[in-house]
């Protein structure tokens, strides 16, 4: 048994077009427990923390403005390795290149910004999960 917690963020983009029930139904249809649930407008020094690892690319500060330009719903999820079922679930990075059948990959495209808006956040390692749960819901 691998059970595991992931960080699922659901992006400005995703809020905004409608599709926060849609990525929530495809978790619950894959068998992962919501564990914590949130809709907030986070904070430009939180998503500093959620995005280290990307400090000082060419993309981060158009993506913390992004992701800060609205309401985003964190999700804490559970399941048997749902740290990399998730990952499957989201799609590849870019829309245009992810899989049909993945999140990305038949609810999202390229339009023509600076920042990829790909709907979701999925965490990418149970260290990575464990950093991102405690920004996002510190104590649980
Ligand atoms: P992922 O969200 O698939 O884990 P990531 O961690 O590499 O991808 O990047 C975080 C987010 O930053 C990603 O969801 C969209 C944005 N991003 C990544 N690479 C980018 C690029 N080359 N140009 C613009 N935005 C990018
Ligand atoms: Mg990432």
């Amino acid at each position: 048994m691998t059970t595991e917690r992931s960080l699922v963020l659901v992006k400005p983009d995703g809020h905004a077009r409608g599709l926060t029930g849609e990525v929530l139904r495809r978790i619950e249809a894959k068998g992962y427990t919501l564990v914590a649930l949130e809709v907030r407008v986070p904070e430009v020094e939180m998503l500093h923390r959620h995005y280290a690892e990307h400090e000082g690319k060419p993309f981060f500060e158009p993506l913390v403005e992004f992701m800060s330009s609205g309401p985003v719903t964190a999700a804490v999820i559970e399941g048997e390795r749902c740290i990399e079922g998730f990952r499957a679930l989201a799609g590849a990075t870019d829309p245009t290149a992810a899989a049909p059948g993945s999140i990305r990959g038949d609810l999202g495209r390229d339009w023509g910004e600076k920042v990829q808006k790909n709907i979701v956040h999925g965490s990418d390692s149970p260290e990575s999960a464990a950093r991102e749960i405690d920004i996002w819901f510190p104590g649980l």
